[in-house]
Formats: C-alpha cells, structure tokens, sequence
C-alpha cells in the first residue's frame, strides 16, 4: 500500500528503528486481509476457531492468565506536571516515561511484525472523528482493531497529508505484569503501552484515545468525552429521543444499549448508538450531539444470555472473536449465566478440563466479546451519522446496593454534574483488584480521565453556557438489594424501560415530579409498572430515600472532596453543603 503521509511515515520509521522489527505490514482494512491475519493468527495458536456451522467467522482467544482486565495501577497519565493529571490519576514525567518505556520497547520486535494500523474514531469523515495510527506487534490487536474501529484505508484517506493523528505504540513483550505500563502523553498526542494484550490497555482507540487522550482534547477543544453508551427510545408515534448514560465498567451499559423493551411497552423500541463511548459536542441548535466514536462493542460475556440481552447474543452469533471464555465439546462458547443447562463438561478460559460443580468458574469473570455492530438487530440507523443524534438525557448510574433509589432528576445542570462527579459503585471484575468495595467513580470516568479530576467537572460546570438547550441530568440504580436476602429489589434489564420512559417524558416536560430534599423523583403512579410482577412493598424499598443512609453517604462522599480539594469547583461543594443541610 503506498502511503505518502511524511509525518506519518517518518514516525513510524522512528518506530521501527526504536522496536526493531523483522517486518513493517500498513494495514489496509480488506476482507482478503483479515482472513490472511486470521490464518495466521489460527496458526500461530493466538486463535482458535470455534465451530463454523454455529458460529461463523467466530474464534476463542486465550489471553496470557496474568493478563484478563484494565491495570489501573500500570496506567499513567505523562503531563509535564503533576498537577495536571490530578490527586486520581498515576503519573510519571513525560522524560521519565519515555526513557523508561522507550527502553523496553528498544529491540522488542526482533523476530516479529510491526502492523501499522491507521484507524478513525468517529464515523469515517464525521467533523468530530479523530484519526489514530496503532503500530503493534500483535495480531490479535489488529484483527479486534479492524472490529472496533473503522481501520484501513479509510482512515488513511481521512488524515490525507495531515499531521494531527494519535500516535500509539503497543509491544506485547513477555506480557509480564513487571514489564506491563500503559503511558499516555496528551501534549504530544501519543500513547505507549507495553507487556499486555489485554484489550482495554491495547486497542488503543478505545480508553486510551477515546476517553483519556479525548477526555484532554475535550477539554482544549470545548466538547465532553465520556463512559457513556447512546441510545435512542422510539415510541409508537414515532418520535426517537436521544439518551446517554454513565455506566461504571461491567455495570450493564451494553444490555441497556440494548435492551428489549417488556411486552407492556408494545410498540416502543430502543435503537443502539454506542455501548461503551460518547464524544459529544454543541449543534448548531444549541443542543448537545452526541457520536459513538467506536464500531464494534467489547462486551463483558458472563451474564449476557437471550434473558438478559438478546439482542446481544443475536449479535454474537457469527463474526466475533471470544476472549477467555469457556469452550464446549462441540467447539461453541459458554459463559457463566449464559441460557440453557450449565454443560456437564467444557474447557475453561485457559485451556484446562472443567466439571460442573467443580466450583471453578468456566469462564473468566472479564471475559469478552469482540464484535461488529452491524450484526446487532437494534443498531441505530444514526450509529454511522457524522453529524450524531441530540442528547435530551444523560443518566448516571453505579452498582449501589443501598441508598441511591431507583431514579432521582437533578434539580438543574450544576446539580446533575454533582449527581455524576459523586457517584459510587462498587466494583467488578473489568479491573484487577478487590470486587464488590464501593469506591466514587466520577461519572463512571475515574479510570480514563486524561487530565485532573477537579479540572474535569470545572470542564463540565463551564459547559453549560455553550448548551443553550441542555439534556436534563438523571441519577439510577438498578442494583440496590433488600437487605434481608440480598436479593436486587429491582428486575432490571427490559424492565429499565419503565424508568427510561419516565426519564424521556420528563426530559420532553410531560409527566410530573415529585419534588424531594435530593431531587425530582417520579410521583405515584407516573412510573408505568403495568404487568409487573412486582409487590408495593418492593417498589417502595427500590424507590425510597433514607436520610440516614444518605447522611452517611455524604460523609463519604467528604473523601473525594478532600483527595481534590486542590481543583474541585466550590459550585460542587456548595451543592453537598445545601443537601446536607437539607436533609439536618
Ligand atoms: C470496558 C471497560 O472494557 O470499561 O469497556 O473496562
Ligand atoms: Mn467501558
């Protein structure tokens, strides 16, 4: 393929003679392309392919097991201060991260292949994408690049001769967690990771572009990148209103992507944007706009099943690379809460013999699925628009198991940054480290903030005024538990739709409120529970506000305040002083 970028080529020359490699292959994207990769990655033993008459153009990836989630204590933020990436953030000097990192990769490619993988971000020639080039050693990346972006010559074409791409470096190495380092320098627009090849620290147009490098050039450039999946609610008139919603990780964005509407709804559809990723910015009309810069979805396996996610099972069913799940004697997948009788025997996600009632899990709690959004039945037809679809909601919601109710509405925009710079969760498996701890999260964007924390809601305070007609701000929880059995109050996936039709109508302003110490919450009989099979009593416990749960969560909430207390806007602890002295 000739490319005549000079900056483009000049770089990853400099590259090459950085990592040494025994090859240099430009990726173009092609169909004849990807099946080539795919052989080989099949005959390097990196793919495994699952059986073809169930599941098409479908392969199982084991990962390294020292190598299955986001290490958020190997992932820096490289601004020439300190400051800059904030109390939240790891950071290393940018002079330092380079020596340090740059010395790994020196050599690392000796009897290897460079890919030169141009990609967008953003749909191809949308005026809000952004251009990446991933220069890798792996396979695998590339084949779940060409998936989650738009890869190849396209991207190519967009950058033309233009010097302003994102330049991301990844070696696999040894994949040794001592050698493991993601690196981000959002001066230089530049990302280097090494030793992983898991795919939140490796494709690098997901976290690291999108959010973290995105969330800095958000900043600079006026627009907001967030951990938000897009959705559009069609009702049966036929009007579709634009939602976007602030999950923490494996915290159910794709099955509420994607979710199937109760058969009480007949007539109601929701239509995918994005599952994982918004960059949204002001229209023309004064509204916020929103595009999934992604074309794929890295979805979490376990738990996804026809019950919980058809639509997401639909979309697997051919084409998608399988990352440490389970495999069945009959060459197809399984997870743990997948549909159907939990199979006597498989191999589990590292290759080893499995028994039901071992006690083991089959499938790695992380465990992923690689595949093309095109295949899901409710992708909006939007999800390519370069213009995006108008965003008249935004939800924030974590795994709480008490205290937060099922929905609140902010009372106004400067509370609603409030409602999402203080949400907790508590935590899953997508990272490494203890699960199930409640830790505040900021707007599900503790993780891939590329720039301080305070800096980031100041960022959000000041939007405001270039939004002149601004989406109404919700909080939710799905997950609060009643406290005698453990048990969600909640039914939660289709049944979602009953809250999302209350948020939609309250963001149009025709349905009404009723008016708490802690926001706007819907008034008996405004959530729509028809065919429920769900008692009074359980409603109540899922909906109630406790205050003395909720003193205790702003005391809580003190901590996040205190670790950035260097930038944190006053306008954010004025909001926690009223609602403390609300509620005495
Ligand atoms: C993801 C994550 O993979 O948030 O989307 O970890
Ligand atoms: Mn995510």
């Amino acid at each position: 393929m000739a490319v005549d970028n000079p900056a483009l080529v000049s770089w990853v020359e400099s590259m090459a003679a950085l990592t040494k490699p025994d090859r240099v292959v430009w990726c173009d994207g092609s169909d004849e392309e990807r099946k080539a990769l795919t052989e080989l990655a099949v005959a390097s033993g990196v793919l495994l392919p699952l059986n073809q008459d169930k599941r098409p153009g479908c392969y199982l990836h084991r990962s390294n097991p020292n190598d299955v989630a986001r290490v958020e204590q190997l992932t820096f933020i490289c601004t020439p201060t300190r400051e800059e990436a904030g109390p939240t953030n790891n950071w290393m000097a940018p002079d330092e991260a380079y020596a340090k990192v740059g010395k790994l990769f020196d050599g690392s490619m000796k009897g290897r292949t460079m890919y030169v993988v141009p990609y967008v971000m953003g749909p191809l020639g949308s005026p809000y994408a952004k251009v990446g080039v991933e220069l890798t050693d792996s396979v695998y990346v590339v084949l779940n690049m060409r998936i989650m972006t738009r890869m190849g010559r396209g991207a190519l074409a967009m950058l033309g001769s233009g010097e302003d791409f994102n330049r991301g470096l990844h070696g696999t190495l040894d994949c040794n967690p001592e050698r493991r380092y993601i690196c981000h320098f959002p001066q230089d627009n530049t990302i280097w990771s090494v030793g992983s090849g898991y795919g939140g620290n490796v494709l690098l147009g997901k976290k690291c572009l999108a959010l973290r490098i995105g969330s800095y050039l958000g900043r600079r450039e006026h627009w907001l990148a967030e951990h938000m999946l897009i959705l559009g609610v069609e009702s049966p008139s036929g009007e579709t209103t634009y939602v976007a919603a602030a999950f923490p990780s494996a915290c159910g964005k794709t099955n509420f992507a994607m979710m199937i509407p109760p058969k009480a709804f007949a007539g109601w559809k929701i239509w995918t944007v994005g599952d994982d990723i918004a960059w949204m910015r002001t229209g023309p009309d004064g509204r916020l706009w929103a595009i999934n810069p992604e074309s794929g979805y890295f979805g979490v396996a376990p738990g996804t099943s026809n019950k919980s996610n058809p639509n997401a099972m639909t979309t697997v069913a051919r084409d998608t690379l399988f990352t440490n799940v389970a495999l069945t004697p009959d060459g197809d997948v399984w997870w743990e809460g997948m549909d159907g009788p939990v199979p006597e025997a498989l191999t589990d996600w590292q290759g080893r013999p499995w028994r039901k009632g071992s006690g083991e899990k089959a499938a790695h709690p992380n465990s992923r699925f690689t595949a093309p959004m095109r295949n899901n039945p409710a992708l909006s037809p939007h999800a390519d628009d370069p213009q995006g679809v108008p965003i008249s909601a935004i939800i924030f919601g974590g795994r709480r198991s008490t205290t937060v109710p099922l929905v609140l509405q902010s009372f106004n925009w400067t509370h609603g940054v409030y409602l999402g710079a203080t949400m907790g969760s508590e935590t899953t498996a997508a990272a490494v480290g203890k699960v199930g701890v409640v830790r505040r999260d900021p707007m599900a964007m503790l993780p891939f903030a590329g720039y301080d924390m305070g800096d980031y809601f100041n960022h959000w305070l000041a939007m405001q005024s270039r939004i002149a007609n601004p989406p109404k701000i919700f909080q939710v929880n799905w997950f609060r538990q009643d406290p005698a059995d453990g048990s969600f109050l909640w039914p939660g996936f289709g049944d979602n739709m009953r809250v999302l039709k209350w948020v939609i109508d309250r963001a149009h302003g025709r349905v009404g409120a009723q008016e708490t110490l802690l926001g706007w919450v819907p008034k008996a009989g405004h959530l729509d529970l028809t065919d429920l099979d769900l008692s009074p009593a359980r409603v109540d416990a899922a909906t109630a506000i406790h205050f003395d749960e909720w003193r205790e969560e702003f005391k809580l909430q003190g901590e996040l305040f205190d670790k950035l207390s260097a930038t944190m806007p006053e306008a954010l602890g004025l909001q926690r002083r009223m609602l403390m002295a609300r509620i005495g």
